[in-house]
């Protein structure tokens, strides 16, 4: 019987966006036991095999791993594991990655593909790989960042519409190409003058939706220059990948976030509907809380019981989140450098508590919060939940 935890995420990304390079080195930095609290086991033999040769090819080919070997290979299972202070290794969850072939990504693609749309409606989250070259494009105002912007953008924006409710993240793809000429914020500016884009930051910012941007690069800072817009690899570096973990680590989060909303917002209407009190849906979280179970401790108690046991994660998770996510935009920053140590306290107190499989995901989500509270401090515009 197997009853680990599993949460699909479906990846789109148009051709050379970076897709299967990403798969790889998020494989490579995570498959070891490095400074994180957890590691990732991809499932199969074969799997393995692939993405260890892709970082091998990555890291001393003469040339880029090439792009065509594996359109039959598009389904990726990680096991999130975690070594308990008895050395014994636990299994806490399991991320499944579809990797959606950019051809895929067209115009025609649509309502038609009904096997995709039931992926789509069966995944937990999407993840959107915004390629970084064709960023720099743009910033330069270049034929080929204008017709991304035009053409590859709204066709990815238009499938992201069909996730709805679930958190969405849009990955920033070669961050090293970028980060000596632009800034996130500069970015993020050029990306809003598409109007598909502000419409969609705008329409889940209304409903209250977790979207992040995340910069990343498989490779890191001197890996490669882009020469006539051509990706060269600079002889003799090795690869430093940058935040390669952190849009893995951004998912049970932001789970967390919707799924309780979800429910908060399920009991408004409720308690509207049974005793006919209009509650207001402007009181925030704990406000609503307190009204509908007469203690805001109560309410995160009925909260912690009525979730799905697929995002239970602890009461003590649920509280976090309210407590954290009512923070105005402006003093999260703030309030993220003072998470710093009570996290990283909590993750330590987790990981030595791991007995089973239940205590393993507590003590990776413990984990997964320490990043992403990072990012929060590296990058706090990449957040995008609260801003239009
Ligand atoms: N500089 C840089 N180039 C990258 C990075 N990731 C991918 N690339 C380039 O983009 C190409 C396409 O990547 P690939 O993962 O095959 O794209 P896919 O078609 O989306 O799977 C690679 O061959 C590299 O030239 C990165 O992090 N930094
Ligand atoms: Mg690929």
């Amino acid at each position: 019987m197997n009853t680990m935890n599993t949460y699909s995420v479906i990846m789109l990304g148009p051709r050379g966006s970076g897709k299967t390079v990403f798969l790889a080195s998020m494989h490579k930095k995570l498959s070891t036991q490095g400074k994180l609290d957890f590691f990732l086991k991809v499932d199969g033999e074969e799997k393995r095999k692939y993405l260890n040769k892709i970082n091998k090819e990555l890291v001393f080919g003469e040339k880029w791993p090439s792009a065509t070997q594996m359109s039959e290979l598009s389904e990726w299972e990680f096991t999130c594991r975690v070594q308990a202070k008895d050395l014994l290794i636990y299994n806490a969850c399991k991320f499944v990655y579809l990797d959606y072939a950019g051809d895929r990504v067209n115009t025609e693609m649509g309502e038609e593909d009904e096997e995709f749309n039931e992926q789509i409606r069966r995944a937990d989250i999407m993840l959107i790989l915004l390629d970084g070259q064709k960023l720099c494009s743009l910033m330069r105002r270049e034929k080929f960042g204008l017709e991304w912007l035009t053409d590859d953008l709204p066709n990815l924006l238009n499938v992201a519409q069909n996730i709805q409710n679930k958190p969405l993240h849009f990955v920033i793809s070669k961050w090293d190409i970028i980060e000596p000429h632009y800034n996130l914020q500069e970015i993020r500016n050029v990306l809003f003058q598409e109007e598909s884009f502000g419409n969609i930051v705008r329409k889940r910012n209304e409903a209250n939706k977790p979207i992040r941007l995340i910069p990343v690069s498989s490779v890191g800072k001197g890996f490669a220059k882009l020469e006539d817009n051509i990706m060269i690899k600079n002889v003799g570096v090795l690869p430093k990948p940058f935040q390669v973990e952190v849009p893995l680590a951004c998912i049970l989060p932001d789970i967390i976030q919707e799924q309780v909303d979800e429910l908060i917002e399920r009991i408004r209407q409720e308690e509207d509907k049974i005793k006919g009190i209009e509650i207001k849906p402007e009181l925030n979280r704990k406000e609503k809380l307190g009204r509908f179970f007469g203690s805001i401790g109560a309410g995160i108690k009925k909260i912690q019981e009525s979730l799905p046991q697929k995002y239970k994660f602890g009461e003590n998770l649920v509280e976090d989140f309210i407590e954290f996510v009512e923070k105005p935009a402006k003093e999260k920053e703030a309030e993220a450098y003072k998470r710093v140590e009570e996290l990283r306290a909590k993750q330590q107190e987790y990981i030595s508590k791991v007995v089973d499989e239940e205590t393993a995901l507590k003590s990776v989500v413990a984990s997964f919060q320490s990043i992403e509270n990072r990012l929060n401090i590296d990058f706090p515009e990449s957040d995008l939940s609260k801003v239009l």
